[in-house]
């Protein structure tokens, strides 16, 4: 963790993820974040009242949307990198964006590849879009996401659809998206605060990671807003309902889980113990707890509360069956024949592709070189020998 002279750097993305990034500026102006917000779309952006926004792609996006594109918001984002990177020298950078549309998605792949170049500390926070919104947005989501995963080792994606099955039908749509700003800021937030407080036990990224290691969970925020005076038990019951949670259940099912605290210079080791002990009488006896605690001299109000409960993401429908022997004309299977493993689907094993020439762990090791070849390249790589999968005619 860093300290209190450090800085935290929120990027909001898309229109989703600016309004996020708007609303930490609005509800938390003292707290040393450097905010910024960029979106393709200028009039979006000039809604917020942000001092520091970025017009993505602006010679040939015209400041419109990117209406659903990938694409164009990916490259609306390349050219527009320096501006992006601009947070990259500070403790952490936690990117905000809703997966799902164009810009957000697009530049969030953008940010993440910038930042493992850089090899800077990252966070993203990404929203799941609500199924009324359709499979087709929901795949190109889950498509943006594994892009997401593959380039960033610290992504947080929450489902949508967790805060609004919390909220009364009759809640009016503009204010349902407002809750879940809210929250979403709360949550970036006190996320900032965890870093740059002084630490009474410290958390830092490697151990987030570790909680997002393993596969895709199946990950729920649940945040406190640091009301005064509130006893530890009342701070649980907020925390419950916090709208992403999933209410006690959400704490109880999760596998893993960040549990921190962070609260004013007057927060007492004692304190911070009786609020340990009930939260952690919320989770599992198995659950697997990382936990950190800290104070700041600028929080004026009563700790906060932030929590991650991670799951392993199983889809909902468990592990899925793949046909190994589909197209094995060697093995025949239901109509096919009455072979010996007629009717058998057994996992496939997943395929490494092909990349460049790779020096793998010898990077910048001194080359073990004959002649002209080097030896810490593998063998087929090193000949351009090419591998018959057995998929090209
Ligand atoms: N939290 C939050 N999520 C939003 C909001 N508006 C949209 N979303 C979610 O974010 C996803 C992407 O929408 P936007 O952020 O509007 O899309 P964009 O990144 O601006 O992309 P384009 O408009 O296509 O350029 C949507 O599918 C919604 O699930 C909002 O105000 N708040
Ligand atoms: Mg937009």
């Amino acid at each position: 963790m860093a300290n209190e002279t450090a800085s935290v750097a929120v990027l909001g993305l898309g229109h989703g993820g600016s309004r996020v990034a708007a609303g930490v500026y609005e509800a938390f102006p003292l707290d040393g974040f450097r905010i910024t917000a960029a979106d393709t779309d200028q009039r979006a952006l000039d809604s917020l009242g942000l001092p520091n926004t970025v017009v993505l792609g602006a010679e040939w996006a015209k400041g419109q949307g990117c209406g659903g594109d990938v694409k164009r918001g990916e490259r609306a984002a390349a050219g527009c990198r320096k501006q992006l990177m601009e947070g990259f020298g500070s403790a952490l950078t936690i990117v905000v964006a809703g997966l799902g549309g164009g810009a957000g998605s697009g530049a969030a792949s953008v940010v993440a590849r910038a930042a493992r170049d850089a090899g800077s500390p990252i966070v993203f926070l990404v929203t799941l879009p609500i199924a009324m919104e359709g499979r087709a947005r929901r795949l190109q989501a889950d498509e943006s996401l594994r892009e997401l995963r593959e380039a960033a080792d610290t992504v947080i994606a929450v489902a949508s659809d967790n805060l609004f099955s919390s909220l009364a039908p009759d809640t009016p749509a503009p204010m349902a998206f407002a809750t879940a700003n809210r929250v979403l800021a709360e949550t970036v937030a006190t996320w900032g605060r965890l870093f740059l407080a002084q630490p009474l036990f410290p958390i830092d990224l490697a151990a987030v990671r570790s909680l997002l290691a393993g596969g895709p969970m199946d990950c729920r925020i649940g945040v406190t807003s640091g009301s005064k005076d509130a006893t530890p038990d009342q701070l649980v019951e907020e925390l419950k309902r916090s709208p992403f949670l999933g209410g006690a259940e959400g704490m109880a099912n999760a596998e893993s889980a960040l549990v921190g605290v962070v609260g004013g210079p007057a927060l007492s080791m004692g304190q911070l113990n009786e609020l340990m002990g009930r939260l952690d009488s919320c989770f599992s006896p198995n659950a697997r707890l990382v936990k950190g605690g800290g104070t700041l001299a600028t929080i004026e109000t009563g700790p906060q509360v932030l929590v991650l409960t991670c799951r392993r993401d199983l889809g909902g429908e468990g592990p899925r069956q793949l046909d190994l022997f589909a197209d094995n004309p060697l093995i025949s299977r239901g109509k096919r024949g009455n072979g010996l493993l007629s009717g058998v689907v057994a996992p496939k094993q997943e395929e490494f592709r092909l990349v460049e020439p790779s020096l793998g762990v010898f990077a910048g090791s001194d080359p073990t070189k004959v002649g002209q070849e080097n030896l810490d390249i593998p063998t087929f790589q090193r000949r351009g020998i090419r591998i018959d999968l057995g998929t090209e005619e």
